[in-house]
């Protein structure tokens, strides 16, 4: 097969030649800088499928939208080049500090031990709105859907219990120090 690489087999290869790799990190990185049109450092799936169309890569959509679900780690359907690279998203670090037992979930005691500005009626509030799945707690895909939505709107139209939660700036745990954490 002549000429430059599918665009899946680009994403999803584990080559175990160091130049393939670089060479195939550069052409990622290439598509991920003509994907993101508007220059934020944010890519969509619809992006990085067009700018593979019109880099005349073979662009299977379903690898695509697997691979970009699969690195869009906050879950808040744009990928960064940073979620790219696998550094820790901000909303994975604050769940961390929030999950101190580890299990996956955050319960009202966690989420008081860290919010130690919101009153129990507050906690109930937010796990009731945003933890569906499991009564009383959160798990991480819940956990991002509240902060996708504080980070989106503004903080006018929170409601009281949201707008107390403190999680972009825990006070505890060395890990929160620094913003970002490499694997
Ligand atoms: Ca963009
Ligand atoms: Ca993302
Ligand atoms: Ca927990």
């Amino acid at each position: 097969m002549a000429g430059r690489p599918g665009l899946a087999g680009t994403m999803m290869a584990k080559s175990s030649k160091k130049h393939k790799e670089n060479s195939e990190f550069k052409l990622l990185e290439e598509l991920f800088n003509i994907a993101d049109k508007n220059g934020d450092g944010r890519v969509t799936v619809e992006d990085l499928f067009e700018a593979a169309i019109s880099s005349g890569l073979e662009a299977d959509r379903k690898h695509i939208e697997g691979w970009f679900l699969n690195k869009d780690r906050d879950r808040d359907g744009e990928l960064t080049w940073d979620e790219v690279l696998g550094i820790k998203t901000t909303n994975e670090i604050a769940f961390d500090t929030f999950d101190l037992n580890k299990d996956g979930r955050i319960s009202k005691k966690e989420f008081l031990h860290i919010c130690r500005n919101m009153t129990d009626e507050q906690v109930d509030a937010v796990l009731q709105k945003f933890g569906k799945k499991k009564e009383g707690q959160m798990n991480y895909d819940e956990f991002c859907q509240m902060m996708n939505k504080r980070r989106k709107s503004s903080l006018d139209k929170l409601s009281s219990a949201e707008h107390e939660i403190c999680p972009a700036k825990p006070k505890i745990g060395e890990s929160s120090q620094s913003k970002y954490e490499v694997p």
